[in-house]
């Protein structure tokens, strides 16, 4: 039977809600890796929809499941912190509707699977683990036939048993992402860029940073898209604004180029925000100003540290002066920057003084996030047993999960102090005139995400809110690594995808 033969079954997908008051106030990204998923599945001749819980609500999903009733739904969980959200979410959808069929898949999925699905306690079928273009549809048409063979296929742990290692796809030229089943595209934005839309250049890392599991999701491999299929993609968005998920953007300058040319090809105007490494920026400068000219307007750069002691313990392979010279590289350019420091919980008010010092000395924005061990990289080997809490939720970088040398509330007041003197610095007599100009603007264009932002400022940062979610009720507890911690961790026992491992990368280079 062909594709278009096939009855047309219903599958649902869900991105669950914005993770705390911090991230829903800055930005609202869509769900892309969703998007995909949805676009091969509709390819295989599904009919599809898909909802996102950071701009619709629970009552507006199981309205879609009363109206439109599904025969399967599927529940993203790229971040740790959603888990107790989408099991609670499956629990209640399975008590409505005893048979359907309920998955689950996304980055930290793929490293929780199992303890997924013993949360859940048969509210969800199978964890789908690594990719799900490709594996998404064949599961759909399994489960619909004998839901006890679904672990026979890669990637999928499920109520009956464990199947192959995840594969990776084909080619990332096969793909596209299911835009048009977003209907509240307007809701998403990053700062200024109002409304922003996602495309993605490349897949994966080649360094191996110990805090991070982009690289151990990805078994270290690292694969692009081909110039044209890239700009015919960013053809197809409408938003001006344009967010570059690529971990690590513009690794070989060759494709930087490559699709810098494809984009002018097509004389699309957008403009981008962008994350990379300080290293790349200094070794491909000139494709960063290429970009400028079309259209780049903002970089993320994750310092993590301004120390060189604190750049070897997150393996950062790169000495500090690097950090700093990247900084002096992108004001030559005209490019904004924004960095990022991780503070680390033996950190007492001396050291948060340094950095504040430090934020306020330079111009760029600089954010602090709180260190978190995440299942899936090295540091979750090394330190997660000392956790001072398992609770899922207050897994977001915002939170401390591991025991503080100050008082949990002295970390806290220090930590938010040092959140509102680095965001006040941007919105100081002078930034804040330039927020009112382009928030008229925007609003002009009907856009009121940046507005919201504005207002939603002071929100974002609350002391006793942070310490109150310590005191919620815990119904999920996170596991524990099996193996006893271990100074060296072999990383392919983290890997999600199994690839051979590339090289090891010496001080900045990535090939
Ligand atoms: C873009 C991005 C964001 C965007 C969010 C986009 C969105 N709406 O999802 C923004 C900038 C908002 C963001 C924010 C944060 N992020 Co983020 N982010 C990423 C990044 C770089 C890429 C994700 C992406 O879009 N990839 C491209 C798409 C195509 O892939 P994908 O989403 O992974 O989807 C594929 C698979 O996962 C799977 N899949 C996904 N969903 C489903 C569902 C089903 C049913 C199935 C079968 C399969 C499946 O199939 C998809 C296609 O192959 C990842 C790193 C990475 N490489 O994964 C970090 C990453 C996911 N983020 C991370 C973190 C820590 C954060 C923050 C907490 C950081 C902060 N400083 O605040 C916030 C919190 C966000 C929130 N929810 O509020 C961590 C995850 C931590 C964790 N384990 O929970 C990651 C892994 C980065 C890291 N350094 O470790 N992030
Ligand atoms: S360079 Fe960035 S994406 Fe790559 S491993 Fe390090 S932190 Fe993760």
């Amino acid at each position: 039977m062909n594709a278009a033969e096939k009855p047309r079954e219903k599958i649902l997908l869900v991105h669950p809600s914005a993770l705390g008051q911090y991230s829903a106030a800055f930005l609202r990204l869509e769900p892309l890796g969703l998007e995909l998923i949805a676009q091969a599945c509709r390819k295989s001749g599904y009919s599809v929809r898909l909802l996102d819980l950071q701009v619709s609500s629970q009552q507006d999903y199981f309205r879609v499941m009363d109206e439109w009733r599904p025969d399967a739904v599927g529940f993203s969980l790229n971040y740790l912190a959603n888990i107790p959200e989408v099991v609670d979410l499956a629990k209640e959808t399975r008590k409505r509707w005893a048979e359907g069929f309920i998955f689950a898949g996304g980055h930290s999925a793929s490293f929780t699977a199992r303890e997924i699905l013993d949360h859940a306690a048969g509210a969800i079928d199978c964890v789908v683990r690594g990719e799900g273009e490709e594996v998404t549809p064949k599961l759909v048409a399994m489960a619909m036939d004998d839901r006890t063979r679904i672990h026979r296929l890669p990637g999928i742990v499920s109520l009956s048993g464990d199947g192959p290692a995840p594969e990776l796809i084909h080619s990332l030229d096969d793909l596209n992402p299911a835009r048009d089943l977003i209907a509240k595209r307007k809701k998403y934005f990053i700062g200024t860029l109002d409304p922003a839309a996602s495309v993605e250049f490349t897949r994966g890392c080649p360094w191996d940073c110990t805090f991070c599991s982009a690289w151990t999701f990805y078994g270290r491999s690292y694969r692009k898209r081909s110039a044209e299929v890239a700009a015919d993609d960013l053809a197809r968005v409408r938003e001006p604004g344009v967010f570059i998920v690529d971990d690590v953007a513009f690794v070989h300058p060759e494709d930087g180029f490559a699709i810098g040319h494809a984009i002018e090809k097509r004389r699309l105007k957008k403009q981008y925000y962008l994350e990379t490494r300080s290293d790349v920026l200094l070794r491909n400068r000139e494709v960063f100003r290429y970009w400028k000219r079309l259209g780049l307007e903002y970089i993320f750069l994750g310092f993590e540290a301004i120390d060189e002691e604190g750049l070897k313990l997150f393996r950062k392979r790169l000495p500090i002066g690097k950090n700093f010279e990247a900084l002096d590289c992108a004001r030559e350019l005209g490019i904004t920057v924004a960095v990022n420091i991780i503070a680390d919980p033996s950190w007492d008010e001396k050291r948060f003084a340094a950095v504040r010092e430090w934020a306020l000395s330079v111009p760029e924005i600089v954010n602090l996030s709180v260190s978190t061990p995440y299942p899936g990289t090295e540091t979750w080997v090394t330190e997660s047993r000392q956790f001072s809490s398992r609770d899922y939720r207050l897994f977001d970088v915002q939170h401390a999960v591991m025991p503080t040398k100050l008082s949990l509330q002295e970390f806290y007041t220090q930590v938010v102090q040092t959140q509102k003197v680095l965001s006040m610095k941007h919105l100081g007599w002078s930034g804040f005139r330039v927020s009112v100009g382009l928030a008229a603007k925007l609003l002009a264009h009907g856009q009121t995400n940046f507005v919201n932002m504005l207002l939603k400022f002071n929100k974002a940062y609350d002391m006793n809110r942070l310490l109150a979610d310590h005191r919620r009720e815990v119904k999920y507890e996170m596991s524990l690594p099996k193996s006893v911690p271990a100074k060296q961790v072999d990383p392919s026992t983290l890997f999600i995808h199994r690839q051979q491992l590339l090289k090891p990368i010496g001080t900045g280079h990535a090939d």
